[in-house]
């Protein structure tokens, strides 16, 4: 329960193999080489995740820059305006536009005026002489959403390409009132999501938790995991995934 101020309450918990985190437990910090910016990493290796997930608070002047050569990185601007400064060009992302930028690459994110931004990023694990993605620039509104497994009330956005390139996605779920997973889901890729807008009920092993807007969840392998939108409006949520690899270790 998140209660009132100076309870000790906050939904926030971490376990071993999964972790909710919300907002009022939210510590934000300066990461080196980024300026003007506050940042709450919420979802690291420090909690056993292999995976980094973060909210960005760009204010006036901004500048992000690589953390680490090796990881590549998915952002997606939920308010304001960015511009990204890559391969030579530049590119302005304004809220809902998202970029996915690949490793080894020298690149700027910079904001004029502030913004709000949800980053993934992770080492690029190769497959062989195959090539890594190239850079992908694109917008949630214009992603078509298609039915889960034929549900009309669970639609998924799938925003990156079904190639073996790809050793992640990044998805949208967007469940009407009512709407579930359709299965109790236990699989070897983890999960990293964020709660874009409504409420619901997530079960993450053997608890039930509620959830609502600006919620996070860490989902580690084979966490039994399912869903039910329980609110009055539609709920939706971002969500990283490991694709195309075959387990390791
Ligand atoms: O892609 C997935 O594994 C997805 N169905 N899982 C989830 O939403 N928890
Ligand atoms: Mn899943």
């Amino acid at each position: 329960m998140s209660g009132p101020a100076h309870t000790g309450m906050s939904r926030t918990t971490v376990q071993r193999n999964h972790a909710l985190i919300t907002p009022e437990s939210h510590v934000p910090v300066q990461l080196p080489g980024w300026t003007n910016t506050e940042v709450v990493v919420l979802i690291s290796a420090e909690m056993g995740a292999k995976f980094e997930q973060c909210m960005v608070t760009c204010h006036a002047g901004a500048e992000l820059v690589p953390l680490r050569s090796a990881d590549e990185l998915f952002v997606l601007v939920t308010d304001g305006a960015v511009t990204l400064a890559v391969d030579g060009a530049t590119h302005e992302l304004t809220k809902d536009q998202f970029c996915y930028v690949p490793p080894n690459t020298a690149w700027t994110i910079s904001s004029a005026m502030g913004a709000q931004l949800l980053t993934f990023s992770k080492p690029y694990i190769a497959l062989g002489e195959v090539a890594p993605p190239t850079l992908l620039l694109g917008d949630l509104n214009k992603v078509s959403a298609e039915p889960f497994l034929g549900d009309e009330g669970a639609l998924l956005q799938v925003l990156f390409p079904d190639d073996l390139a790809w050793d992640w996605g990044i998805n949208v779920f967007e469940f009407a009132p009512g709407g579930t997973l359709p299965n109790v889901e236990s699989h070897f890729m983890e999960h990293g999501l964020y709660l874009l807008g409504g409420e619901g009920v997530y079960r993450l092993g053997e608890n039930w938790y509620p959830v609502t807007a600006g919620d996070c969840i860490w989902m580690g392998p084979y966490l039994p995991q399912w869903y039910a939108a329980t609110g009055k409006t539609n709920s939706r949520y971002i969500y990283y995934k490991e694709m195309h690899r075959a387990p390791v270790g």
